[in-house]
């Protein structure tokens, strides 16, 4: 049994992305999955995640050991222990300025992109309805942005190398794709990327997890997800 808990949701965007960082560092990381349900979500809380984290959300990580139990929440929180923890591989850049703009791209993805396909979620039935619009166009702003970094000749969001920044709008935009906003085709090298990240066995494990899950409950499953299966 691993020294470190991880609870996390089979629909989780944010704890899957603390899975992949864990199975990209080699960390061994026993996942425990929270009750969840489509449509009570994540009621009834489990009673650790009610626990640790004040906001009443997974993922929360438990890292027992000599110093007793760190208890921690939050996605990027997770990624930060995670960096030091297990330092190699890297999974920010070296370089100081670097390492700002992946921070900064990082958060970008789950406070700038993400609220916008949250907002999507309430506004399934009513696709037209101005918020909805709204909503979209944030969503095509950020994949604009990201189309034009890409465009530089980089494999990764951050430059040449694979980072945190990438593991969080994988996950992100999998749930834009699901909600109305996918990626549009016109953006090739933003869909190149995506198929790379698609081909490592850290991506495919937990995300394709997630499809395998969406099938058995009869939802839809985005193709690009379903080429994770297998
Ligand atoms: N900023 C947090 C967001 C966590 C979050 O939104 N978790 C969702 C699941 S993906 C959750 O637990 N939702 C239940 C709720 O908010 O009641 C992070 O990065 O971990």
């Amino acid at each position: 049994m691993s020294d470190i808990k991880l609870y996390s949701g089979p629909l989780s965007m944010f704890g899957a992305k603390a899975q992949i960082a864990a199975l990209e560092k080699r960390i061994d990381v026993a996942v425990i999955m929270v009750p969840f349900e489509m449509k009570a979500l994540y009621e009834p809380k489990h009673p650790d995640v009610l626990r640790i984290n004040p906001k009443r959300q997974v993922p929360v990580l438990i890292h027992s050991g000599p110093w007793g139990d760190l208890e921690i929440f939050d996605s990027t929180q997770i990624f930060e222990y995670l960096e030091d923890l297990m330092p190699q591989p890297p999974l920010w850049p070296a370089n100081p300025v670097e390492r700002a703009r992946a921070r900064l791209l990082e958060l970008k993805s789950d406070e700038v992109y993400f609220p916008h396909i949250i907002k999507l979620m309430g506004l399934q039935q009513t696709p037209d309805d101005p918020a909805a619009i709204t909503a979209r166009a944030g969503a095509a702003a950020f994949y604009e942005e990201l189309e034009i970094l890409l465009g530089d000749g980089r494999d990764w969001l951050t430059g040449t190398a694979f980072s945190y920044a990438d593991i969080a709008f994988y996950m992100a935009q999998i749930f834009g794709d699901r909600m109305g906003a996918p990626i549009p085709a016109s953006h090739r090298y933003l869909l190149a990327w995506r198929s790379r990240m698609g081909q490592r066995t850290s991506v495919r494990q937990v995300a394709g997890a997630m499809a395998r899950y969406l099938l058995g409950e009869n939802r839809r499953v985005p193709d690009f997800m379903k080429a994770l299966l297998g």
